[in-house]
């Protein structure tokens, strides 16, 4: 509640049209009182010209308590104004508790020497304020109803000490700083909502899997087998960019990683004590043809490490699930051809694949062609901070992905026409994706620049195999040739498929195999100055929210809730498959002492698996299988050793390179028994135990009001702080 107050004030100069009359305020946009731009009254004694701008030339004061009725009568027979001035009479509000005595002198400054000043009760509310024009700055409107007392006194003490320099500057820089910060302070607001625990979201479902679900865990080759020159293996391009001084953290190699080359039965008997009935592991493809090709010839002792490898799993009631391609190119296909950006990769491809499915399909029945063709390309052709180290994400990066999608389609139709009747296995690929959520689900643009993130993600490779059309995705297709011409180009820098090649990929996937860690905040943006390529092309910028757990790897953040999100995602546009998730895991750093009580990771699979198996009973998404990533610490590609992964751990520095299990294993271990979280169970009353404090809960939910709170005072505090001392 204010006080209304009428005030009349003189100034020398003629009279103008109402609407000029805001001119003459003076020029500052925050007062410790408010002004309605409004004259209530005008009277000019006679025509005479003053100087434009200035404020009242000359009044006098007069009694200063005139009750309400004293002023409406001041106002009607103002007639003390000397010749050549003005009296005005302005509608102002002050707040409660203002004191006319202390701040008179303010008023004064503002109006000029005042005439009059009368207060009346029952005027108050109406709190707008108009800018001085001629200050050319300030363009708010402020309303100070909303201002609590302290915001006032602050408020009114910046105003004295003002007017100590007679100079009443309000920049318009500062208003804008205020302003900026406040809208950062809400904006970052918004996005901090990602990570609030919402109960119909992130409460535990306890319940169990489908009977045949299938628990698993992943490795691969380059990670953990060592061995990189031993017994005729060649060289693979992982080889050649760790052996590059700077590639990778620490200069890590993977030249004796965990030695499951020679530790294999060890690692087989981790599974075993965990009671794993399923693993997933790759083959070194430069380990059963060193240069690549069935030409230059076949390395026994590589197809007998690998016949090994599956018969020691079967003979321990443990099945294999073989990727054929998990990033380690044999060099020389890199040298000789430069690698997946040649089609001439496509036949190198099958007749690798062919060799294997025909050396190992007789006890294998899970084939993966591909993992993450997304990694491969983007990493390794786009950024260049995975092998072979390419920076071309403008062509090289679309080049690979149109090669590795011909080489899967190849490999694929392989095996369904030569190996499926008789081996009954079932073959597939294993894409990548985080989950992008747009950052205003309520802001059309983002909610397109999420879908874009999810098209030029898992969609380069899921739409093409998964889709009813094939090809490529829309936006994909659309945007690419689009900036590409407008870079000048003839044509578009995606490749095209031929309608032969479209229909050859299309559903040569049997299951869907997918990878998933984390998630990301999508936001629309256009950015023409940005280097042309990949990430430029989606037009979008990603973010994160600042309290979502995050592992040891800068990439990983916490949330759950974004696995059953992608799991929906794949299922209504890409025709409701079986959905293998063959890996999903949590990083720590490399610590001493060594982190086996990881609370964290059990944090994280508690959580994932969850979403899962809400995907399966609320969503109804036929997922079959869940894959922990990762059996045991490995070779984790650029970071080199620094981050680990396993339910293991692994001592690096010791040569026999032991194996430790880690807490989690143990928790892993119970999931399975249990085969989920049944009621009753010691494994899900130990999850609920837990559940609060991983993340979220009312313990997270206040941490995302502090912290939002936090940086609207922030920016409250840095605005007021420039306001007061100009900084
Ligand atoms: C999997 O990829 C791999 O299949 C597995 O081999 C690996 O050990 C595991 O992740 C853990 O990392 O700035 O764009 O270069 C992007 C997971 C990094 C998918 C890391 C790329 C996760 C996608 C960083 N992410 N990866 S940047």
């Amino acid at each position: 509640m204010s006080l209304g107050m009428s005030v009349v004030l003189s100034r020398a100069g003629p009279s103008r049209p109402r609407r000029e009359q805001s001119t003459f305020l003076p020029s500052a946009c925050l007062l410790p009182f408010t002004v309605r731009n409004e004259v209530l009254h005008e009277q000019t004694s006679d025509g005479q010209r003053g100087k434009p701008g200035r404020l009242g030339s000359h009044t006098s004061t007069r009694n200063n308590t005139n009750p309400p009725a004293a002023a409406m009568d001041a106002r009607d027979r103002d007639t003390t104004t000397p010749a050549g001035a003005t009296s005005l009479v302005y509608a102002i509000n002050f707040p409660r508790g203002f004191s006319l005595a202390a701040d008179k002198r303010s008023l004064e400054y503002f109006f000029g020497e005042l005439t009059q000043v009368t207060i009346n009760p029952g005027e108050g509310g109406v709190v707008e304020w108009s800018p001085n024009p001629e200050a050319g700055k300030c363009e708010l409107r402020l309303k100070y109803r909303t201002l609590s007392r302290t915001s006032w006194s602050l408020n009114q003490k910046w105003a004295l000490s003002r007017l100590k320099n007679t100079q009443l500057k309000m920049s318009g820089t500062m208003l804008s700083l205020l302003t900026t910060s406040l809208l950062l302070g809400f904006t970052c607001g918004a996005v901090y909502d990602y990570g609030a625990y919402d109960r119909t979201r992130d409460n535990f479902r306890p319940g169990t899997f489908p009977d045949d679900f299938i628990w698993s865990t992943a490795t691969a080759s380059y990670q953990i087998e060592g061995a990189w020159n031993v017994d005729g293996k060649g060289e693979s391009i992982w080889d050649r960019f760790s052996h590059t001084p700077g590639k990778v953290d620490r200069g890590d190699t993977g030249d004796v990683a965990c030695d499951s080359y020679n530790k294999y039965r060890e690692d087989v008997q981790l599974m075993k004590a965990m009671g794993l009935k399923y693993y997933r592991f790759s083959l070194s493809w430069p380990r059963i043809f060193p240069d690549g090709t069935v030409a230059g010839g076949v390395n026994q002792a590589g197809v007998d490490y690998y016949n090994n490898v599956i018969d020691e799993l079967l003979a321990n009631g443990i099945t294999p699930m073989v990727t054929l391609y998990h990033w380690d190119l044999p060099q020389a296909l890199q040298d000789r051809y430069g690698g997946w950006v040649n089609e001439a990769l496509v036949d190198h491809f099958n007749d690798y694949a062919d060799f294997v499915f025909q050396t190992f399909g007789d006890r294998v029945r899970y084939w993966i062609t591909f993992n993450e063709p997304w990694v491969v390309c983007f990493l390794g052709y786009g950024t260049g901070g995975n092998a072979p180290g390419i920076q071309d994400p403008g062509n090289s990066t679309y080049l690979c992905g149109h090669t590795i999608l011909k080489a899967h389609a190849e490999a694929w139709n392989t095996y369904d026409t030569t190996y499926r009747g008789s081996q009954q296995g079932q073959i597939s690929i294993t894409l990548n994706c985080d989950w992008p959520e747009p950052r205003d689900p309520d802001s059309p643009s983002d909610v397109a620049a999420a879908d874009r993130y999810i098209q030029f993600y898992i969609g380069w490779f899921a739409h093409p195999i998964y889709s009813t059309g094939g090809d490529y995705p829309a936006a994909m297709k659309d945007i690419i040739r689009e900036k590409s011409l407008a870079e000048g180009l003839q044509e578009s820098r995606l490749p095209q498929f031929t309608p032969a090649e479209i229909d050859r990929i299309k559903g040569t996937g049997d299951f869907f195999g997918l990878n998933h860690y984390t998630a990301r905040i999508i936001q629309n943006r256009v950015d023409p100055t940005d280097t042309p390529g990949y990430s430029n092309d989606r037009n979008l910028s990603e973010s994160t929210a600042p309290e979502w757990p995050r592992a040891a790897s800068e990439w990983l953040y916490v949330v759950p809730w974004g696995l059953r999100r992608l799991l929906k995602f794949i299922k209504l546009n890409y025709g409701d498959p079986d959905v293998y998730i063959t890996e999903n895991g949590r990083s720590d750093h490399d610590e001493q002492p060594p982190i086996t009580e990881d609370a964290d990771r059990i944090c994280y699979y508690m959580g994932y698996i969850d979403e899962v198996l809400k995907a399966i009973e609320v969503d109804g998404v036929k997922v079959r299988a869940y894959t922990a990533w990762s059996l045991m610490d490995n070779f984790e590609w650029s970071r080199g050793y620094t981050e680990r992964f396993g339910l293991h751990y692994v001592n690096f520095t010791d040569p026999s390179r032991p194996r430790v299990p880690k807490e989690s294993a143990g928790f892993y271990s119970d999931i399975i028994a249990n085969n989920g979280f049944p009621e009753g169970a010691d494994v899900t009353t130990m999850v609920r135990s837990r559940w609060e404090g991983c993340r979220g809960g009312p313990a997270g939910w206040a941490a995302a009001t502090r912290v939002n709170m936090g940086v609207l005072g922030l920016s409250a505090m840095v605005a007021i702080t420039f306001t007061i001392f100009k900084v």
